[in-house]
């Protein structure tokens, strides 16, 4: 780990960032941004990124990749659209997905936000391989987002990991469920802190949790309101691994926040937020997609073992 400015680096950017931008795509999009991502069969990676049109709503589009760094071939046309007929939730349209294989179901899981005049909220899609999707339709009321679902199920329930938006705040919770339609048993995992904290004003998952030997390491990211905008940075935590609604550990620092320009200046400046991420042959190495300034996507590596060593160093 290389000190920047006396910390710890716990997350180094690719070079070659920003790796997918609206130019790249093959019909006319206005911005790429908060990919979930992947690793297909047979090693593909597959980003399912947010991509807003010139309207201003959101739809999802899959990249695909041998190597997870170039060479993207990108869907001709919206792999996911919004569906505002059948589901009136997604009216305004769908956006910031995270993927789940789901052993028992032989499927991945996407959890995105649905974008309706209620506000924003949880909604479920199944797929094998990312072209043809089964609705769950919504599953989390609004306001509610920053959802993924873990990949088996805990004490005999399926288990979504999200964030309602309450009188009392923007806090990460739990929900259980024997179906993935009927929710239940909801328990508060991680608050947001208060005062001058980075993550004071709303906390949010940020890709699914990553399952480790010491228990599921949770990326969130932390919100902290300024005068000139909202800042989007990223914190870590460790859940038990037979009760992640119990959190073992929380770093106080962040460990990834905006400082290339491409993560300062765009549509929404100051802002990395990653829905996804991959883990390399090695088991330890940690591919973070993530969106800038929610103008374009970007990568940035880390390792497992060097997280969970500072986060026990706290
Ligand atoms: C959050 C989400 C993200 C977005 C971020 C910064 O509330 O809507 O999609 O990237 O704000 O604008």
């Amino acid at each position: 780990m290389t000190p920047k400015r006396g910390y710890d680096v716990l997350f180094r950017r690719y070079e070659g960032n920003p790796i997918l931008t609206a130019a790249d795509w093959p019909y006319p999009v206005h911005s790429v941004f908060n990919p979930g991502a992947t690793k297909l069969p047979d090693g593909t990676t597959l980003l399912l990124c947010r991509v807003e049109d010139r309207r201003g709503l959101s739809h999802l589009c899959a990249a695909r990749s041998a190597n997870g760094v170039d060479g993207w071939t990108i869907d001709s046309e919206p792999t996911l659209r919004a569906d505002p007929e059948g589901h009136p939730e997604e009216l305004w349209g769908i956006e910031d997905p995270r993927i789940t294989f789901v052993e028992e179901l032989g499927r991945y899981a996407v959890a995105y936000t649905a974008f309706g005049k209620a506000g924003p909220g949880v909604s479920l899609a199944l797929t094998e391989d990312f072209r043809r999707f089964e609705r769950c339709g919504l599953v989390m009321q609004p306001d509610d987002k920053d959802a993924a679902l873990l990949p088996r199920r805990v004490d005999g329930s399926f288990a979504l990991i999200h964030r309602p938006m309450t009188d009392s705040g923007a806090h990460v919770w739990m929900s259980l469920s024997p179906d993935l339609r009927n929710w239940g048993s909801h328990k508060l995992v991680l608050p947001a802190r208060k005062g001058g904290w980075w993550d004071a004003n709303k906390v949010g998952l940020s890709p699914p949790l990553i399952e480790t030997d010491a228990g599921w390491l949770m990326l969130y990211h932390g919100v902290r309101s300024t005068a000139s905008g909202c800042l989007y940075r990223l914190g870590v935590a460790l859940l038990a691994h037979d009760q992640p609604d119990h959190c073992l550990a929380r770093g106080d620092a962040w460990i990834f926040g905006p400082e290339a320009p491409y993560e300062r200046e765009g549509d929404v400046d100051n802002v990395t937020f990653p829905c996804g991420c991959t883990l390399g042959e090695d088991g330890d190495t940690i591919r973070l997609y993530y969106g800038a300034a929610d103008t374009c996507v970007a990568l940035a590596t880390g390792s497992i073992r060097q997280i969970l060593a500072w986060l026990r160093e706290q």
